[in-house]
């Protein structure tokens, strides 16, 4: 909002004296300042030097309609002065909540036409957790208590959401995953597949689904919680052999789908839901970031006529109070708005998408990166010493990725690295002229950083 604000090496005291970041090795930052944001427009951050660069991330993959809307900022200010809080609790609700539950129902898939809000993806997950046991214990079939996730699938942090994704150095804090949480392998051909053909492999891995269903005892499997596309894993593509294998077993045992769409949602992959990109169909779906394209936190649960219709039998008794918040549904629907009149989504999947795929796949030349990967605008580039053998580096994982990661940044990119994997995730709203300076700033990161990991003999 406002240029004037205290010098960056201030503001960089004051930040490690008193804020504590999420997945941040606090004593490192403190070292080293962190890059101060201080606004935004479109696809451009400025920072507290007045530096512009551009986000190939979107934020944290959620400004799917750029920055620096007012529309949004406006209808905010609107709702605030209107109703700046109500709850949905003991039987109230306010226009919000209900014009956006109705707007939800309509643009999600197939029948899921009933919305539990949240406030996030993490608490979304936890409770999309408590509802699936809640609805097999009101079916009478208390014993479906297990839910099967994915190593290297990302639900969230909280305790819920952290036992169901698959992070291992989540997992290593604080006693999770919390019981009756059970992990398959993902389906990361780049990283995992051996010799098997990508087709081989995506069917190897989703039938990992049925064997763990028949090891837990199918009578005793709530429901199986995925991304269509793993975000936070590395962007990873599932083969084509993966999904409508994962459907069949999903149906076969007669468990509940949880897509969790937290990234894939509001036109990310190429259609409004990842589940439309990957061919199916939820019986919950995870929405959070995009739904407001991250202005304002919000997060829901969209779920199945059946399973509503078990749930609104009796109470559930769960809830935030910041749920429906009349503030965070009143931007949803602007943003929605803005998605769908000015064809945001379709204009990225049609125009877009095809022009990013190309120069994207076409940095495979470089010759430290194996594959490229994109569905929709969100891709990623694996990084390897031999492509051949898809070699990992010696050095531990992660190093030369954060070594790319930091010449983007000194380049003005955001373009994280999830290990040696680096990933983008633009908003939806990117032209084609700033997808060539993404790209131009990309290959300059990676001859940057090839040249660094090659004095220090990191290229083995
Ligand atoms: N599900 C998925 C698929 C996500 O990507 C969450 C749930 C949790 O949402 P909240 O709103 O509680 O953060 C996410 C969030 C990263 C990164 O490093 C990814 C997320 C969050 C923070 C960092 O890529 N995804």
């Amino acid at each position: 909002m406002s240029d004037n604000h205290l010098p960056t090496a201030e503001l960089q005291a004051l930040d490690a004296a008193h804020h504590m970041h999420p997945f941040t090795d606090g004593n490192e930052l403190a070292k080293k300042g962190a890059r101060i944001i201080t606004k935004a427009k479109g696809v451009w951050l400025t920072d507290s030097e007045g530096e512009e660069i551009l986000d190939a991330m979107a934020g944290l993959w959620c400004v799917n309609v750029g920055y620096g809307r007012e529309e949004l900022a406006d209808v905010a200010a609107r709702q605030m002065k209107q109703l700046p809080y109500y709850n949905t609790f003991f039987q109230t609700s306010h226009v919000p909540a209900i014009m956006l539950a109705k707007k939800l129902a309509e643009i999600a898939p197939g029948d899921l036409n009933h919305v539990f809000f949240n406030g996030s993806g993490s608490d979304s997950n936890d409770t999309n957790l408590r509802m699936v046991r809640h609805y097999w214990e009101l079916k009478g079939q208390p014993e479906r208590f297990n839910v099967i996730s994915r190593w290297n699938g990302y639900h969230g942090s909280t305790m819920g959401g952290g036992s169901l994704g698959g992070m291992k150095g989540i997992h290593a804090q604080g006693g999770l995953p919390i019981p009756g949480i059970h992990h398959i392998d993902q389906p990361d051909w780049w990283s995992e597949g051996g010799d098997l053909s990508a087709e081989e492999f995506g069917l190897k891995r989703a039938q990992e689904l049925e064997a763990k269903i028949l090891e837990l005892g199918p009578e005793t499997v709530a429901a199986f919680i995925a991304e269509p596309v793993q975000g936070a894993g590395g962007v990873i593509v599932p083969p084509e052999t993966y999904w409508p294998e994962i459907n069949r077993i999903i149906e076969k045992y007669g468990i509940l789908l949880i897509v969790d769409e937290v990234i894939t949602g509001f036109g990310r992959t190429g259609n409004w839901f990842g589940s439309e990109t990957m061919g199916i169909t939820p019986d919950i779906m995870t929405c959070a970031k995009g739904i407001t394209s991250g202005y304002i936190p919000l997060g829901a649960s969209i779920v199945s006529d059946e399973i509503a219709s078990v749930i609104n039998g009796s109470e559930f008794a769960h809830g935030y109070t910041y749920a429906g918040h009349p503030v965070a549904c009143a931007v949803a629907l602007e943003n929605i708005r803005l998605l769908e009149e000015e064809g945001i989504v379709e204009h990225a999947s049609k125009e877009i998408a095809p022009y990013l795929k190309e120069k994207w796949e076409a940095l495979v030349d470089h010759p430290m990166v194996g594959e490229a990967k994109i569905v929709g605008l969100m891709g990623s580039i694996a990084l390897t010493p031999n492509k051949a053998t898809r070699a990992k580096f010696k050095a531990p994982g992660g190093t030369v990725g954060y070594i790319c990661r930091e010449r983007c940044f000194a380049n003005n990119l955001v373009m994280r690295h999830v290990g040696d994997r680096m990933i983008i995730s633009p908003p939806l709203t990117i032209t084609k002229a700033e997808v060539d300076i993404l790209i131009e700033r990309a290959r300059k990161s990676l001859d940057e950083a090839l040249e660094r990991i090659e004095a220090e003999g990191l290229n083995v």
